[in-house]
């Protein structure tokens, strides 16, 4: 194979794996709240974390069973019978300070252990109501342009 085939060849095998990485997996990490207004450490803070999925397909998808795990070990079940509806959110709270404020990346898995989606790495040392979110909902890239910290926008 002279050498214009191999860099087409390289260019195409390139675009067919770009191109499944954009069509896979139509829930994603959606928003990330890590560091919502007020003292986290605070005595009995009512304080919550929390991240919210997106379903961008008019399907609903079961996603009892699924996994989120974070940049420092901590991982969590979504709890059986949970659906996201199509073109719907689905919002989970989380204790203050489960997610990581600085440097965090969440990976989604589904029941199987496959890996759905995954955030870029964030960090909201703001103690405030921004929130790091796709922009527009779903935006997947995989590019860190995928993402900004916006006034939050909890399941919508
Ligand atoms: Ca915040
Ligand atoms: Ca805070
Ligand atoms: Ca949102």
């Amino acid at each position: 194979m002279g050498f214009r085939s191999s860099i087409i060849l390289a260019l195409l095998c390139a675009s067919i794996i770009i191109w499944l990485g954009a069509a896979q997996g139509m829930v994603f990490i959606n928003e990330v709240e890590a560091n919502p207004a007020g003292d986290e450490s605070a005595f009995k803070t009512t304080i919550t974390a929390w991240f919210e999925l997106y379903n961008n397909d008019d399907k609903d998808v079961d996603i009892g069973g699924w996994s989120i795990n974070n940049s420092v070990g901590r991982s969590m079940t979504i709890p059986q019978g949970a659906v996201i509806r199509g073109l719907d959110y689905y919002v989970m709270d989380v204790r203050p300070k489960w997610l990581a404020q600085s440097d965090e990346i969440l990976v989604l898995t589904d029941a199987s252990g496959t890996e759905v989606d995954r955030t870029a790495v964030l960090s909201d040392e703001e103690d405030n109501e921004m929130a790091w979110t796709r922009d527009p909902d779903g935006r997947d890239t995989n590019s860190t342009d995928d993402w900004k910290f916006l006034a939050s926008s909890r399941g919508f």
